[in-house]
């Protein structure tokens, strides 16, 4: 008899072997519309058990053949963002030291400042590669400064000019958008052309951010902000196999709210975006 012990699927690999660790950020509290993402990570990982395999047929690899811990979820007080970030920059951190990739499941798109914050402190020269449907560059949203729909506007304080390369935009305010194109890359409606980041960030340290909305809501309904004229499955698949020689340090998958699809398709296809992304980058 062995103990209960639930983590995605083909991800429990012991952490002092572990080349990757998973976790979980469960926090969706500056959600604006549709709140929800803080059950994806545990969602993701009872769906994977029995709904996905561990073997990916597009790159002839198996996630019981890479080594993965998937440490659990973090643990958070609600109702405060920036202790919440603090919580997830310091496990970055104790990973990172460790000699690890960290890979994040969100929870809301804010919680990739906290990675974020921590991989910079340690790559000065770190780049984002940005999958989204919102640019999520304002300034300030509804008077805070810490929100989902400004977290790439707050990793642009960190990492400055020229870093940041988002694809599959299709939703924001002008200003915002007008802002962006002094300060980072933005290619509009798809990850066509994702050769242009991978150009410009080959040989340095990316972290690849991945807010599943960038998706078609006809692929991915269970999401807090639906954009319709998303990008297909495919599309994705080949983006992240595209970037599969990339020197990627860290990375995350966010905004996937389970209850929001009914049918439980959209956590499935979390589940596999996730297989797929940690064996592009398993070396
Ligand atoms: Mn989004």
């Amino acid at each position: 008899m062995n103990k209960n012990e639930l983590t995605f699927i083909g991800c429990d690999c012991e952490y002092q072997d572990a080349e990757f660790v998973l976790f979980g950020a469960p926090f969706d509290g500056t959600a604006s519309f549709r709140p929800g993402a803080r059950f994806a990570p545990q969602a993701m990982r009872l769906n994977s058990r029995d709904g996905l395999e561990t073997y990916s047929p597009y790159q002839d690899k198996d996630l019981a053949d890479i080594r993965v811990c998937d440490i659990g979820d973090l643990q958070f007080a609600f109702g405060n963002p920036a202790a919440v970030l603090d919580i997830i920059t310091q496990t970055t951190k104790t990973i990172v030291a460790d000699g690890k990739i960290p890979v994040m499941i969100g929870g809301e798109h804010l919680v990739s400042l906290g990675a974020i914050r921590a991989l910079a402190e340690k790559y000065s020269d770190l780049h984002i590669i940005h999958l989204d449907a919102h640019a999520d560059l304002r300034n300030e949203y509804l008077g805070e400064k810490l929100s989902h729909a400004t977290v790439m506007r707050r990793i642009w304080d960190i990492v400055g000019d020229g870093k940041i390369f988002q694809y599959g935009i299709r939703s924001g305010e002008k200003a915002e958008l007008v802002w962006g194109k002094s300060h980072i890359y933005t290619h509009m409606f798809d990850c066509n052309d994702i050769e242009t980041a991978l150009k410009k960030t080959a040989g340095k340290p990316i972290y690849l951010s991945i807010d599943l909305d960038v998706l078609d809501p006809s692929v991915f309904s269970g999401t807090g902000t639906p954009e319709a004229g998303g990008i297909q499955f495919s599309d994705l698949i080949i983006t992240l196999l595209k970037m599969s020689n990339s020197v990627i340090v860290g990375a995350d998958i966010n905004e996937l709210c389970p209850h929001y699809d009914r049918s439980g398709v959209s956590t499935l296809v979390a589940c596999k975006v996730l297989r797929e992304l940690l064996l592009a980058f398993f070396p």
